[in-house]
């Protein structure tokens, strides 16, 4: 469902006469809803913003944007159902909660398939990308680039992680998908699924001891006022989409078309330079705030783990076996 707005737009008709007349007359909009889990100031916030601001003079209001953050529109996996559905227009997802619908996108999911932050972004910006993203065009989601989304590192309200066996028996808190729920078990410790807006309580309340995430993640939704172990494990490397709902791009014209892919290039590249920023400065903000951080030396006894993750992963996906060796071979 589109909610349409009535703009005046001065156009210029000619009269039966022959003499050109001035007019006012309504032209419908297109009010885009778009769907932001992160708060305001949070680096994909601030590229959301400027992307809709962009559309919107550009396209002299034929399409305007408008987000909302903090999820108030719903939980992420809900979100992409309303995004599929085209009751909402736009949203920035993680790949994660994305892999129990698109099955191919669960490849970003799997345990540090990406060496680092510039193997993902080589990947994302090619030709594997683009097999991502047409992957999600199947199910009605239209990626127009991919946003930066750090390492994520487990955190817990208990002790510092520098080995798998610290992990076991903890309580983790993990995206929706089975993966991070095979993944933690391999680990030892028990994976709790369950929607992002729901983990503070929980930690402060021991429901979980723990979960996994960024630093802007782990900064600004506070979890470090209630977690105050930050292990640099750097285990999942998951890029990000700005999507458009198929049913809101195709009523677009190739023109509008056109200028929002560009703008949301643009946003996934102003993105990507508020991240690096914006990250160093949650670090900050979480260690002047009591978190102890520490560097795993050796990352190999986490790595050697998740055998049974990728083994379990291929046997259920064979034909997805190429996609991890493509991505693996292009570093
Ligand atoms: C953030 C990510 C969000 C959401 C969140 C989570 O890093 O940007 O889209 O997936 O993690 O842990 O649920």
């Amino acid at each position: 469902m589109q909610i349409k707005k009535l703009v005046n737009q001065t156009v210029c008709v000619t009269a039966v006469s022959g003499a050109m007349v001035v007019m006012s007359l309504p032209v419908q909009a297109d009010n885009w809803r778009g769907w932001n889990i992160h708060p305001p100031g949070y680096p994909n916030t601030i590229a959301l913003e400027s992307f809709a601001e962009s559309v919107s003079e550009r396209t002299e209001g034929r399409v305007h944007p408008q987000v909302y953050n903090n999820g108030v529109l719903g939980s992420q996996p809900d979100a992409i159902e309303q995004t599929r559905n085209g009751a909402l227009d736009f949203a920035n997802f993680n790949m994660g909660p994305m892999g129990p619908i698109v099955k191919e996108t669960n490849v970003l999911s799997l345990p540090f398939i990406f060496n680092n932050v510039e193997h993902m972004h080589e990947v994302m910006d090619g030709e594997v990308g683009q097999r991502f993203a047409d992957a999600l065009a199947e199910k009605n989601l239209i990626a127009l680039s991919w946003f930066d989304s750090g390492a994520r590192s487990l955190y817990n309200t208990s002790h510092p992680i520098n080995s798998p066996e610290d992990v076991e028996g903890l309580k983790v808190r993990v995206m929706n998908n089975d993966l991070y729920v095979n993944m933690i078990e391999a680990l030892g410790g028990n994976a709790t699924p369950m929607a992002y807006g729901e983990v503070y309580q929980s930690l402060k309340t021991g429901v979980i001891d723990g979960a996994e995430n960024n630093y802007p993640s782990f900064q600004s939704s506070n979890h470090y006022e209630v977690s105050q172990y930050y292990s640099l494990t750097e285990h999942l490397i998951i890029p990000e989409c700005l999507c458009v709902a198929k049913s809101s791009w195709e009523a677009l014209s190739p023109e509008d078309q056109e200028i929002v892919r560009e703008e949301a290039i643009k946003a996934s590249e102003m993105q990507r330079q508020l991240w690096v920023d914006g990250s160093r400065e949650s670090r900050q903000i979480v260690l002047d705030a009591g978190v102890e951080i520490n560097e795993i030396a050796d990352k190999s006894t986490f790595q050697d783990k998740m055998q049974p993750v990728y083994a379990e992963f291929i046997a259920e996906n064979p034909e997805l076996e190429s996609l991890i060796d493509d991505i693996k071979a292009s570093n």
